[in-house]
């Protein structure tokens, strides 16, 4: 077993995998930047080193830094856990050439599912179905026209260098193509510096189920089911569910085994997730990702596996410590993400300082966050501050558990998510499982403003019962302020209460 492992990264990926590391009785080094001084993965860890000033470029995406905080440090290995250099096949190969092990996949295995289309082609050689489009990149505009006349519209055109929907085009009308393939290369040109584009059947309103993997050094791999991902905005999900609440046991077989010979086709080692779009019946192929996904607790609690415990086995060479028919599926598992935006005003990014935060708990309930009270909540990085996960029996057991954790969680100081998701865990096409990618377009009544719910006022009786749940008081609190009493929370009109009608 590894005996030290460096964490380059931030929030509650961090923190998460601080946590497995020590529960392996593995050193947990964190790094951290201008902004993260004293944050809760710096204080949780057995060690921390200073990388740089606020700005991500001039900290968590800063190779040699990094390299050096672990050449200080002595850690054996590094962990990147997901976002910043996580799939930055360069950064793979700069740790393993100063002598660390890298805690995921081989840089060839990240570079190979990094160009789209070449995992295409690896894929349909594998057998995994894919969208039907070219697996090649498009030398000319000449070329887009004629590859989309023969599929028909819709298509969509895609950067090969691209992922994760950046650089998508989606075109209806054939006499639209050749121009969007002149955009979408130069698009795909400055974001990437690599102007291939390849052309796929546009499907309207597909479903985003993925496949959790994990492969030993030892040759083999084992996939610990699906997750459901169809709720998000602009690529960012929102919710996330295991299993997938549509699919039977024959798809969920059929699925399982398709991401197998994915995983398979190209040696895969280490965590990783087999992305497929479903629609009417059909699955295809869209993207490998070659890290920990935000959502992988989902899959945790459904299986009883701890990805991040196995990824540093796996690292340290050891085998699967499971096969295939040891993991089943145990209930249902739901996850909310919990992030500093604005829903009601477009997602607008909220900054603040986190004034009061009250955690849910009881049974199945496991809250991932990266904040504590005190926290700065700035601009600098992305706007997840933590994840509310269930788990229940059932599907809506699980919902039921889930709107009530929202309903006990209270973060006070900044617009988050939390209002939305409390909504979504009411509204009826979630209840029944009629979920898409095109969710919250199709329920736009979500987000609009909740009926005056007097913000100010609701943020006054948070933060003054948070306080006086901190004195461990225990007797209904008589709230005052400016010489008025305030409301209990429970006293508040429903349609200022997180469970309210108006919800
Ligand atoms: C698609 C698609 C429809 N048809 N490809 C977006 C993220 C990127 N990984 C691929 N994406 C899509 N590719 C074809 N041929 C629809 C999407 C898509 C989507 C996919 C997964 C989750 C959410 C999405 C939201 C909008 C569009």
């Amino acid at each position: 077993m590894l005996k030290s492992v460096l964490v380059a990264n931030r929030g509650e990926i961090a923190l998460r995998v601080v946590r497995a590391a020590q529960d392996l009785g593995i050193r947990a080094i964190a790094v951290f930047s201008e902004a993260d001084r004293g944050a809760p993965h710096v204080v949780a860890a057995d060690e921390a080193y200073h990388i740089g000033p606020a700005p991500a470029a001039e900290s968590y995406l800063r190779i040699d830094r990094l390299l050096d905080a672990a050449r200080r440090s002595g850690a054996e290995a590094i962990h990147p856990g997901y976002g910043f250099l996580a799939e930055r096949a360069e950064f793979a190969e700069a740790v393993t050439q100063a002598g660390l092990v890298f805690v995921g996949p081989a840089a060839e295995t990240i570079r190979a599912m990094g160009d789209k289309t070449e995992a295409r082609r690896t894929m349909i050689a594998a057998g995994v179905p894919v969208v039907p489009g070219n697996a090649d990149p498009i030398a000319s505009p000449a070329e887009a026209g004629r590859i989309a006349s023969e599929i028909g519209v819709p298509i969509v055109l895609k950067a090969a260098a691209g992922g994760g929907g950046k650089g998508m085009r989606v075109v209806e009308d054939l006499g639209e193509v050749a121009r969007a393939y002149e955009a979408c290369a130069r698009e795909a040109e400055a974001a990437f510096g690599d102007r291939s584009v390849y052309v796929e059947r546009y499907l309207p309103r597909p479903r985003h189920i993925e496949v959790q993997l994990c492969g030993d050094s030892h040759g083999r791999v084992v996939h610990l089911h699906e997750r459901e991902c169809s709720i998000q905005r602009r690529h960012q999900k929102l919710v996330e569910e295991a299993p997938s609440p549509l699919l039977g046991p024959k798809d969920r077989t059929r699925i399982g085994e398709a991401a197998l010979r994915a995983a398979e086709a190209v040696g895969y080692v280490g965590a990783g997730t087999v992305e497929f779009l479903w629609q009417d019946d059909e699955f295809y192929f869209l993207e490998m990702n070659t890290r920990i996904q935000v959502e992988h607790p989902v899959t945790e609690m459904v299986t009883g596996v701890d990805l991040v415990e196995w990824q540093l086995r796996i690292a340290s060479g050891e085998p699967l410590p499971l096969s295939q028919d040891e993991i089943p599926i145990a209930g249902h598992a739901i996850e909310c993400r919990i992030t500093s935006e604005s829903p009601f005003d477009g997602f607008l990014p909220s900054a603040g300082s986190v004034a009061g935060l009250e955690v849910p708990g009881g049974p199945g309930v496991r809250w991932d966050g990266g904040v504590g009270v005190g926290s700065q909540i700035g601009l600098h990085y992305d706007p997840l501050l933590g994840k509310l996960i269930v788990h229940a029996a059932d599907r809506s057991s699980a919902i039921r558990r889930m709107a009530r954790a929202l309903d006990e969680f209270l973060i006070a100081g900044m617009a988050t998510s939390a209002p939305l998701l409390r909504r979504i865990m009411h509204e009826p096409d979630y209840l029944a499982g009629r979920l898409s990618t095109a969710y919250l377009e199709d329920h736009p009544q979500l987000l609009s403003e909740a009926p005056s719910p007097g913000e100010r006022e609701v943020l006054l009786v948070a933060v003054a019962l948070l306080e006086h749940r901190r004195r461990g008081m225990r007797a209904a609190p008589r709230i005052v302020d400016g010489g008025h009493p305030l409301p209990r929370w429970a006293d508040l009109p429903r349609s200022c209460q997180p469970s309210g009608s108006g919800w």
